[in-house]
């Protein structure tokens, strides 16, 4: 092997290398030491939303439509079934691991009332853009 293709190996195998790196640190998990009230991230507003035993509070979120935001859910009790939150009108489901941040960016776009739940439907809240 000539020393440019070593060269070229080389950067080839760095260019993989940060690309796989840049990969794991899409997890938007935030640091624990965001305040509760409604503060600006890269302009969106975050919405805390804390899950237990007596499922989502609060349970109606209301939201600007047009106005990036963002519903952080914390679990904080294990005695809940909530340990996920679905949203059946968007298809997605999101495991809420005990403690822990979990984002969830509300598509604003257009006016309308989306429901979130536990994974049995128990516990229903919703979001109403508008
Ligand atoms: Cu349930």
């Amino acid at each position: 092997m000539s020393p440019l293709n070593t060269l070229l190996a080389l950067a080839g195998a760095a260019f993989l290398a940060s690309t796989a790196c840049g990969q794991k640190q899409a997890d938007p998990t935030t640091t624990s030491s965001a305040p509760s009230t409604g503060e600006s991230v890269a302009g969106a507003k975050r919405v805390p939303i804390e899950v237990n035993g007596k499922g989502f509070t609060p349970s109606t979120v209301n939201v600007a439509k047009g106005e990036p935001t963002t519903l952080v859910f914390k679990r904080t009790s294990n005695e809940t079934c909530a340990t996920e939150v679905v949203f059946p009108e968007l298809k997605i489901e999101k495991k809420l691991p005990l403690n822990e941040a979990v984002a969830f960016e509300v598509p604003t776009d257009q006016s309308r009332t989306l429901s979130f739940q536990c994974g049995m439907g128990m516990y229903k809240s919703k979001v109403v853009i508008q």
